[in-house]
């Protein structure tokens, strides 16, 4: 049997373990990614670990999410970032360049690397050819000090495309229907190689989109073979230096085999409020609109921007809605400037927006009360748009355009002759917006505002739990839920005593205090359905927990990134073993757990007791032995500080 392409990459960065079933391996890390909203705590934590230089090929901070400037906090997060950029020989792409991974496809990524990112689309790199993941900001800040990154061994499941997608139909839709097909937990542990006659319709922009939001599939990551799209986008972007051919063996082995053929794709929308509802545009069609926006990481490039601008020229956006457009980075803006698109965006009505994440992470454009917004986005999470009873839908850039002229959502189709766009044979490309490291940092000063607060100690984790059940809640908790995003938090982004008081903030707002009164009372622990953890990579929605006094999350089952999260910071997580212990247990109950230290060493199951009911269940961990003493130590800052003076 030969290699599928996330093996060959998987092999040539094995460090640790060996591939198979059911093992941990660890792989090298050749470049990272981190950005403004989880990458201050990354430089954090660099820090408290004593780091002086990153041991990667290329690391890289972004500035794309922390963008509103109401107050010096974002802007003390900017310069801080800048300076400890320059220190520990980070590459910085300055406020204006354009959304991390947008730009990080375009300038950094590379076939056959392997990337991790303190985002949980990170994987939008694997539209390259490469094995992007996203993780908490802690795995990346040992990867970026040349440690290797731990993964439980995915399945690679090939997902084989045939025929070509038919007019007014995107590359949206091919990941909308792997959510219709899998929902978001379907990929939990694997990765998606997307292969087959199908792929020759895709150009990269487009394939990163489809791994993009493999990330709303619970996947590890999702990557494309390198091949001739691959060399055209590298060349196009002046790096064709840069381009290998990756192509799968003839008689690649998958473990899972899935296929979409392309000719009957229709036009997709996930309806709120989790991105695997999804259904065909046109049940929905007729629902009345009150806002638009295309952008986010996963569809700002330039076609989907040209497209939009072809659609809206000499039209003029619905009286009832409120359109914005994002360009992905500098260049895809630059790019539509040349060339007279961004005239016939200002002129149809649209608001366009700076380069950046924006609406996405609720940085601005709330919906109205109730209203309905179309979003060319990745989550459509309670909340996260900044308005709690708004209706958000996810759906491609050709659906977003028309539905926006006709100020109803609409299936595209209905509209005319789809857009020819004539892609770029070069891009215009400036790098002068990325500062690069001085090989000497020793006269760098770093800056510190008043914002920033390093991370407290943990202690130990104790042999023994007593403590309150302070939340019960149901399946599918996006770590949005646990710990939201917007305007108003993402401020205190490096201060977790005030980043803390919005946890759960938006689903149960005396989950804070109610914390705080079990703090010196044992603490607390949370108990979760399915799913539990899902969406951004956020470490917050871990540390401010645990800042919080939470001893132990117990739940049906974990979503990848924020389980490890959960280690890292020495929160206990356990599943239940019987699902139906979980009706068994309310908010309120006390539970015990005794000799936890030897129950998580010795074997999976540990024995949980409920004071209050008398009664009591088996839970079940699926630890490695690695991360059982990380959990152990107190969390990953722990271990590392461990091993160091060893
Ligand atoms: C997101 O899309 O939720 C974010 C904001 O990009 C997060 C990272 C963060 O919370 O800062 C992600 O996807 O990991
Ligand atoms: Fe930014 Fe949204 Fe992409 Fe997250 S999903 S990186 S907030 S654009």
């Amino acid at each position: 049997m030969g290699d599928s392409v996330a093996q060959k990459i998987l092999k040539t960065h094995l460090v640790d373990g060996e591939i198979g079933p059911g093992n941990e391996i660890g792989i090298r890390i050749d470049q990272t990614l981190h950005q403004d909203a989880t990458g201050t705590m990354v430089m954090l934590e660099l820090e408290a670990m004593g780091l002086d230089r990153v041991k990667t090929e290329r690391s890289v901070t972004y500035v794309d999410h922390n963008m509103l400037q109401s107050d010096f906090r974002n802007a003390d997060d900017h310069r801080y970032l800048q300076s400890v950029a320059q220190k520990l020989g980070i590459h910085y792409s300055r406020p204006g360049n354009g959304i991390c991974h947008q730009v990080h496809l375009e300038r950094f990524g590379a076939p056959g690397r392997t990337l991790l990112g303190s985002d949980s689309h990170t994987p939008t790199g694997g539209g390259l050819g490469m094995i992007a993941i996203g993780a908490g900001g802690l795995d990346v800040a040992v990867a970026a000090g040349g440690g290797a990154y731990y993964l439980p061994c995915p399945q690679i499941v090939g997902v084989r495309l045939t025929g070509r997608l038919q007019p007014w139909v995107a590359s949206k839709d091919i990941i909308l229907e792997m959510l219709r097909r899998l929902s978001v937990k379907g990929g939990f542990g694997k990765i998606f190689e997307y292969h087959g006659p199908g792929i020759e319709c895709l150009d990269v922009p487009a394939r990163s989109t489809v791994c993009n939001m493999g990330a709303e599939l619970g996947a590890t990551t999702s990557l494309f073979p390198s091949d001739w799209q691959t060399k055209k986008y590298l060349e196009a972007m002046g790096r064709g230096e840069h381009w290998q051919e990756l192509l799968p063996d003839e008689n690649a082995h998958y473990d899972e085999l899935l296929e979409i053929n392309l000719d009957e794709l229709v036009p997709l929308i996930a309806k709120p409020s989790n991105p695997d509802l999804v259904v065909p545009v046109s049940e929905v069609a007729g629902t009345k609109l009150h806002q638009v926006c295309v952008g986010s990481c996963t569809n700002s490039s330039f076609h989907d921007l040209a497209i939009c601008a072809n659609v809206l020229n000499g039209n003029v956006v619905a009286d009832n809605v409120s359109m914005t457009l994002t360009p992905g980075s500098k260049n895809v803006f630059n790019e539509i400037a040349e060339n007279g698109m961004l005239a016939d965006i200002i002129n149809a009505g649209a608001r366009i927006l700076e380069s950046a994440c924006g609406p996405c992470i609720g940085m601005g454009q709330a919906p109205p009360s109730q209203g309905v917004s179309l979003r060319t986005f990745n989550r459509n999470f309670l909340g996260r748009s900044g308005t709690k009873d708004a209706y958000v839908y996810l759906c491609s850039p050709e659906v977003a355009v028309v539905s926006a002229l006709k100020g109803e959502i609409t299936d595209p189709r209905d509209w005319g002759e789809y857009p020819a766009v004539t892609m770029p044979e070069k891009y215009l490309v400036d790098d002068r917006m990325i500062i690069s490291p001085p090989d000497d940092p020793s006269g760098v000063v770093v800056e510190r505002g008043p914002n920033i607060v390093p991370l407290e100690d943990f202690s130990v984790t104790p042999d023994s739990i007593e403590s309150e059940v302070v939340l019960k809640t149901a399946d599918n908790i996006s770590t949005d839920h646990i710990m939201p995003a917007g305007a108003k938090v993402l401020p205190f982004r490096s201060n977790i005593p005030e980043i803390s008081k919005f946890t759960y903030y938006v689903l149960d707002p005396g989950f804070h205090d109610r914390c705080l009164a079990l703090k010196d009372k044992g603490g607390s622990i949370i108990i979760g359905g399915s799913n539990y953890g899902q969406g951004s990579s956020r470490e917050h929605a871990a540390i401010a927990p645990r800042y919080l006094g939470v001893k132990a999350v117990i739940v049906k089952d974990f979503a990848r990134i924020h389980w490890n999260n959960l280690i890292n910071f020495g929160i206990v997580p356990l599943q239940f073993s019987e699902l139906a212990d979980y009706d068994t247990v309310e908010q309120g109950d006390r539970l015990a757990i005794r000799n936890l230290h030897a129950q998580m060493r010795n074997g999976r199951e540990v024995q949980v007791d409920n004071l209050t009911k008398g009664t009591g269940f088996t839970a079940k961990h699926t630890l490695s032995e690695r991360q059982v003493a990380v959990l152990l130590a107190g969390g990953l800052i722990n271990s590392v500080k461990l091993a160091n003076a060893s």
